[in-house]
């Protein structure tokens, strides 16, 4: 198979790297492998692309590690800025192409992937931004000794990321790791390897020398578990699902206690208030579970609505959501499309069906929409407790359980009542049941009357079983850079 082909979109024709991109070359994988990836819009086949295994891994440790000791290591660090500002400014001239990409290989609608490409481009201009920033201290231990701390890189990162937002977390885990003056091997997601691929052309032309960041394609029981299992690897960044995330962590202890974040999954509380601005609540409420078609970490997947105002409420949340239009990412107005493969198509109606069995209420949804592509009917589930598996368990869907509460006590407790401490969101004019509130929750990040909003520059990971460390912000600095204390004897006496 050749390590290129020409593809079309709705949006036009372009050239798409197939191979896998080490030392700043497209190669084959060594065992000759190649998988198939798919347009979940229409189930049919975009093309095949060369399959990562561990040989694969293992060659491209080493070219990252050949970068890190050497090329990298003298490149000063206003210049690794300037480079991570081209390749923001380069994802900005290709947004056509790298959108109508993301459209294509994960369903997400076109006006989405663009917001995507624009989020990722500022998030690796804002890292360009830190590189020359990041400084140590000086600390006045004794007036015989200079002490000072250095902010070191900590070598060769390896990044495993998902199919739900592929270029966006791309940039969330490539920029604080170059910025740094890390060296990167990223393994994509097996659902989405294209547009990760295609960005690979806009490294070479942005000037990163070669090794600095390697791209591979390929499975997480192959090439993922290699990669957190690497005796040369000494940081491994993950985002995906809980489990996995679990067995990264034990591959890392159990291979060089390579450093480990984790973001992870998160079953989020989106809490209204009988005083909050119902339009509002309902908006964000909305574009809270049914963003990126529920396939959301942060999803406000489960909706707390006070007694007061709970059928009102629920009635316009209900109307609110059947409008919203599913079908053609490549349409305009399309909001919704498709759940990204099979498998996930699968596991979500899977849920469907067990909330149908469990004994809560269909409100709206709970099947597929239309005849061709893993399309699914926005789902609201009412009469929910919070026992329910559909209530604890992250469905990763267009589905959203309601569930009454009385009073403040009784928001924070459902709140906080899964395993799960991602996101969470409470909505009230009250100012003072909002701090108390957002106080309370265990999670992450709480937006009031709001949902969804995320910056390059805040920082965002999980409590509880959502995750391990912080990424995005001046926090993610901290996951790639390891600190040096040095003290210097200026005196000659030994104590
Ligand atoms: O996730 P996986 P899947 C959650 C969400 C979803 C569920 C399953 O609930 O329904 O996870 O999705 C790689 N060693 N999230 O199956 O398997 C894999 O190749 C190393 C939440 O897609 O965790 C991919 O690159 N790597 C989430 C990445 O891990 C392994 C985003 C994610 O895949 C591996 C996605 C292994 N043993 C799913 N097994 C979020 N937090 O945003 C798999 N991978």
């Amino acid at each position: 198979m050749s390590l290129s082909t020409t593809i079309e979109t709705p949006a036009g024709k372009y050239e798409q790297p197939l191979g896998l991109f080490i030392n700043n070359e497209w190669v084959k994988g060594a065992e000759g492998k190649t998988f198939e990836t798919i347009n979940p819009s229409n189930e049919k086949v975009i093309t095949s692309v060369h399959e990562a295994t561990e040989k694969d891994v293992d060659i491209a440790v080493k070219a990252a590690r050949a970068a890190f000791e050497g090329v990298w290591h003298t490149v000063t660090p206003s210049e690794r800025g300037r480079k991570l500002t081209k390749l923001a400014d380069l994802f900005e001239q290709h947004i056509e192409t790298l959108a109508s990409i993301e459209s294509l290989d994960n369903g997400k609608s076109l006006t989405m992937a663009k917001v995507d490409v624009t989020n990722a481009a500022g998030c690796l201009r804002y890292y360009g931004g830190w590189a020359d920033k990041i400084h140590g201290q000086t600390i006045d231990t004794n007036p015989e000794t200079l002490s000072y701390t250095r902010h070191e890189p900590i070598g060769v990162c390896g990044q495993i990321i998902p199919w739900n937002f592929p270029l966006l977390m791309w940039s969330w885990k490539i920029g604080p790791a170059v910025a740094s003056g890390n060296t990167v091997v990223m393994k994509t997601a097996e659902q989405t390897p294209l547009s990760a691929l295609y960005a690979c052309k806009l490294i070479v032309e942005a000037g990163f020398p070669p090794g600095v960041i390697n791209m591979l394609s390929g499975f997480g029981r192959t090439a993922g578990a290699a990669l957190s299992s690497h005796m040369d690897i000494d940081k491994i960044a993950f985002t995906g699902s809980t489990m996995v995330g679990r067995s990264i962590m034990q591959a890392a202890a159990k291979s060089n206690l390579k450093k480990v974040t984790l973001e992870l999954g998160g079953k989020s509380p989106n809490i209204v208030f009988d005083d909050a601005d119902i339009d509002n609540a309902i908006s964000w409420a909305n574009f809270g579970i049914f963003f990126n078609h529920g396939q959301c970490c942060c999803a406000g997947s489960r909706l707390l609505v006070q007694e007061g105002i709970y059928d009102k409420f629920v009635a316009r949340f209900k109307e609110r959501a059947a409008a919203n239009k599913l079908g053609d990412p490549f349409a305009a107005d399309t909001f919704q499309g498709p759940q990204v493969s099979q498998l996930q198509f699968d596991r979500i109606m899977e849920y469907i069906n067990h909330g149908k069995n469990e004994g809560a209420t269909v409100a709206l949804g709970g099947d597929r929409h239309g005849k061709e592509g893993y399309f699914i009917q926005p789902t609201v589930f009412t009469d929910v407790t919070h026992d329910m598996k559909i209530a604890q368990e992250e469905i990763f869907g267009p589905v959203i359980t309601v569930q009454k509460f009385k009073d403040e006590a009784d928001a924070i407790k459902i709140g906080n009542s899964t395993s799960y401490g991602l996101a969470a969101a409470v909505h009230t004019k009250n100012v003072n049941t909002a701090i108390r509130v957002s106080n309370a929750l265990k999670a992450g990040t709480v937006w009031i009357n709001s949902y969804n909003l995320i910056s390059y520059q805040a920082p965002f990971g999980g409590f509880k079983t959502s995750g391990l460390g912080r990424e995005l912000g001046s926090y993610a600095l901290e996951n790639y850079t390891q600190v040096k204390t040095v003290h210097y004897r200026l005196g000659d006496a030994l104590f």
